[in-house]
């Protein structure tokens, strides 16, 4: 966690030939004393904020530096948005739903529980898991695995924009160590603060963490009951409405518009706005709103209340979606009756796996055979494209499953 970064990245430097006169003008030879400055000013700030000298020192000992990594993500900027298809097939797929089937069997105790205590059902828990941390899995990873307080220190030290959100979840972190629930080895996270499976950042933690397995420590890092029941605390705290759902897949009728805003499901079953899948609306006194996010030609949806309070996690409608598509897929509900709309045809994840296998049969693809089309996939696919004079778009499809099953 803590290697210097900014001698490794100098060794890589002049390993590859690259001048070190670039890396000075990116990592100024000044920056350290700077941020040493910057911290033991930053320590009068936590006083007043009510964290301790002994607490201050112990988060910082480790922390002299900068953390140039987190300066280089914080300043990537996404050239396109990804299109609507690749956002939920990313998320929304074969193995996140069987991974989410078999931690429900694992976790069903855990399961139980939570869902008493807190109304919320146990398959939207385990679909935010899953988008959040993959059921656990990045937090193993040691290259994404930050320590908090520099990530935190580093932004409100070198980020304009992010100053004030940086400073008051690092004040928030350094009270979490305060208060004993993490020591300052394992404060760890995202680049920009978000922590453990469920990926809270500090403030939101302090908010809503629980301590679910009764060790008398709210521990999201390392403790799955304690990281479901916080966010199963955080979405009941934000008006979880127990037993209901988060809204349907419609099928509007053609030719006509629609208000936009809220009305009771009745009122858009009137409208002629049935279920895609031919089942009735519960609760029809309820209200929903009509979203669709691909388009008129994509699948639409009626949103009810639980939709907007996954937005309290996320605010963005697309991850409120498939936080609640992949709830369904997991419980075994189904999944949407009318696919996004996408510039070719989609694979099965056995066809995805046999592509791969294909891919590496011929060469271009020496990654593991696991049906995720990742960026090793995309590229290994751009290759073949390029070599059979296809669109090199990269898109698992069933053209270059056809196509290179030809050869
Ligand atoms: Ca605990």
């Amino acid at each position: 966690m803590l290697v210097p970064t900014v001698r490794r990245l100098v060794s890589a430097a002049t390993a590859a030939g690259i001048s070190l006169a670039f890396l000075a003008t990116t990592v100024p030879a000044s920056a350290d004393a700077g941020f040493r400055k910057w911290v033991s000013n930053f320590k009068t700030v936590a006083a007043k904020n009510g964290v301790s000298g002994t607490t201050f020192d112990r988060a910082f000992r480790d922390v002299s530096s900068p953390d140039p990594e987190v300066l280089e993500k914080a300043r990537f900027q996404p050239e396109f948005t990804a299109p609507v298809w690749d956002y939920f097939d990313n998320r929304v797929h074969e193995n996140s739903i069987a991974v989410g089937r078999a931690m429900a069997r694992k976790h069903k105790s855990t399961l139980d529980w939570i869902e008493s205590k807190f109304g919320v059902d146990r398959h939207i828990l385990l679909a935010i898991w899953s988008m959040e941390s993959n059921y656990g899995e990045i937090l193993k990873n040691d290259a994404v695995m930050r320590n908090v307080v520099r990530s935190l220190s580093t932004l409100a030290y070198a980020d304009k924009k992010r100053t004030k959100f940086a400073t008051t979840q690092l004040i928030a972190a350094l009270k979490i160590l305060q208060s004993g629930d993490i020591d300052e080895s394992h404060l760890t996270g995202s680049w920009a603060g978000a922590m453990g499976h469920t990926q809270f950042i500090p403030t939101s933690y302090q908010a809503y963490a629980v301590d679910a397995d009764g060790d008398g420590r709210r521990d999201i890092w390392n403790s799955i009951p304690d990281a479901l029941a916080t966010a199963a605390n955080l979405l009941r705290k934000n008006g979880w409405q127990s037993g209901k759902t988060w809204g349907y897949e419609v099928a509007l009728p053609s030719g006509r518009k629609f208000p936009g805003g809220k009305a009771k499901l009745s009122a858009w079953s009137e409208m002629g706005v049935v279920r895609a899948n031919g089942k009735g609306f519960r609760n029809g006194g309820d209200n929903a709103e009509l979203k669709v996010l691909d388009g008129r030609s994509g699948p639409a949806f009626l949103m009810t209340k639980n939709f907007f309070v996954l937005k309290a996690y996320n605010n963005a409608d697309k991850y409120a979606l498939a936080v609640g598509l992949l709830a369904d897929e997991i419980a075994g509900y189904g999944g949407l009756v009318r696919d996004w709309n996408r510039p070719f045809t989609r694979l099965s994840f056995e066809e995805k796996q046999e592509l791969q296998q294909q891919l590496s049969m011929h060469g271009y693809y020496d990654g593991k055979i696991d049906g995720k089309i990742g960026e090793g996939t995309k590229a290994a696919i751009r290759a073949f494209q390029a070599r059979a004079g296809l669109t090199q778009d990269g898109h698992p499809s069933k053209e270059v499953l056809t196509s290179i099953k030809r050869r």
